[in-house]
């Protein structure tokens, strides 16, 4: 029985659907406009590959996760939510979500409080980390989609879990990976227990 293990986990492409949330609402407010598929997505940045696709893209791709509705209405990713709360319940573990809302501030912020109050209930609240610098936060774990996570602390307490997704899919990364939350999580984290 060594001490406790905290775990931080990510939201958006991690616990909340936003690749499908974005490429569903995109269709559906340019229909003309070309677009990108799932299985096309490539590099983290959703609005530099649709800017490369077409210039004028880039900013129509900005105003469909800036409206309002965006965050809140993004789909529980597959095992995400019944890990989370089957983590909450594990002796000696404290889980975190940890994530960065985007710099339009009207609605997200307050969407993603209010879509983990929806999911997982008013008491998860108390779980919830916004932060725009994930370095500064500590913990044994961070499960996370973004390859690169960089910040002021060179040298962060976490170690970086790369959870699979469409954009990373194809990648080498230098991280261990969690395929899906239908992987192995429980073994990942029983690891970093002392
Ligand atoms: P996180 O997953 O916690 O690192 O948060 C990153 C947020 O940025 C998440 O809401 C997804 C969003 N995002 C994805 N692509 C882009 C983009 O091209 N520009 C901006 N501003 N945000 C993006």
């Amino acid at each position: 029985s060594g001490k406790r293990l905290r775990v931080l986990v990510d939201m958006d492409g991690v616990l909340a659907d936003f690749e499908g949330g974005f490429l569903k609402k995109y269709r559906a407010k340019y229909p003309e406009d070309p677009f990108i598929s799932l299985q096309d997505r490539r590099g983290f940045w959703v609005s530099t590959q649709y800017g490369q696709l077409r210039s004028d893209l880039c900013e129509k791709a900005i105003s469909i996760w800036e409206s309002k509705d965006f965050f809140m209405e993004l789909e529980p990713l597959p095992g995400g939510l019944e890990a989370v709360r089957e983590m909450a319940q594990m002796e000696n573990t404290d889980v975190f979500i940890c994530t960065s809302p985007i710099n339009h501030i009207q609605h997200c912020p307050y969407e993603k409080y209010a879509w983990v109050e929806q999911h997982l209930g008013q008491g998860f609240l108390e779980q919830v980390i916004l932060t725009r610098d994930k370095t500064v936060i500590s913990g044994d774990i961070l499960i996370d989609d973004k390859p690169d996570i960089l910040g002021v602390d060179p040298d962060p307490t976490w170690e970086h879990i790369l959870f699979t997704t469409c954009h990373n899919k194809h990648l080498s990364p230098p991280q261990k990976r969690l395929l899906s939350w239908a992987d192995d999580w429980r073994a990942v984290l029983n690891s970093k227990r002392q």
